[in-house]
């Protein structure tokens, strides 16, 4: 880095990743600091770049798999799941089956009068925006809002063996010809001004269930370009991930290709560190 009058500074994302693979290359935060300062930030900017570093780096307690695969099958309570793919770094694991098809069918017929544009939460301000990177129709359901949002709420935290209060509401989305995800991490990024007021909340998401609702007729697998993996749409399967860190050191990046033909309906869970209110 260049010497320079020290000055305040402007973390950006790209500075704290380079911070990062720092970091994660066994650099001390005690030479950062001073590779910060020696690059002519002033003390003040750098202990909050240090701080930042500290707090994307910090590894969570996450959801995983809480119940032992017999003969490739794990009880949910309710029901037996199928496991039919696990991965780790990061942490990836496919059900079959792990709704029914009237399931699905209720969880899109209750949405579909509720759809609306998508939108994302605004990290930047903590609020919510329309998404560009995001072409899709949604809707949130309450947590525990109907029969069947009750029962498959129960059924995820038995198997994630984490508690349903730490669960945002499922979110539904239905995604028309040429709709995508573009890919993206479910984390709040903690370089951005509004992520504290969002993590006020229940903390940072720590895991993601995405649930397929329908099969699209082509297109709109969800991806995972960091570990080449994709998951194909099937009704009734759901993909679970989860990212310790938040931080791309989690390899948690995925999205959902753009859908070809037909439509695409999944319904999300996002989990969270504490109980989300
Ligand atoms: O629809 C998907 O496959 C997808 C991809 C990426 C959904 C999400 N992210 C999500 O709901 O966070
Ligand atoms: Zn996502």
């Amino acid at each position: 880095m260049k010497k320079q009058a020290a000055r305040e500074q402007i973390l950006t994302s790209e500075v704290l990743d380079w911070m990062a693979a720092q970091a994660l290359a066994g650099h001390s935060e005690e030479a950062l600091f001073q590779a910060m300062l020696d690059a002519g930030w002033n003390h003040d900017s750098a202990t909050r770049a240090v701080q930042m570093l500290r707090e994307s780096l910090r590894v969570l307690p996450v959801p995983a798999l809480a119940l032992p695969v017999t003969g490739g099958m794990v009880d949910a309570g309710d029901k037996w799941v199928q496991v039919i793919h696990q991965s780790a770094t990061p942490d990836i694991v496919v059900f079959a089956s792990l709704l029914s098809d009237s399931e699905c069918e209720a969880l899109i017929e209750e949405a579909r009068p509720r759809l609306s544009r998508s939108l994302t939460v605004d990290t930047r301000t903590g609020g919510e925006e329309l998404n560009p990177a995001r072409t899709s129709d949604g809707m949130f359901y309450a947590r525990g809002e109907t029969e069947v949002v009750r029962r498959v709420e129960a059924r995820i935290a038995r198997l994630l063996g984490w508690p349903q209060q730490n669960g945002e509401g499922l979110q539904v989305l239905c995604y028309g010809p040429g709709d995508q995800y573009k890919p993206h991490y479910d984390y709040f990024d903690p370089v951005e001004p509004g992520t504290p007021a969002i993590l006020e909340c229940g903390g940072q998401r720590v895991a993601t269930l995405i649930m397929y609702l329908n099969e699209p007729a082509q297109g709109g697998a969800t991806v995972f370009p960091s570990v080449k993996f994709n998951v194909l749409p099937k009704r009734g399967n759901a993909v679970f991930f989860s990212y310790p860190r938040a931080h791309p050191s989690s390899l948690s990046l995925h999205g959902g290709d753009p859908v070809t033909a037909g439509e695409k309906w999944i319904a999300t869970k996002w989990l969270r560190e504490r109980e989300f209110t």
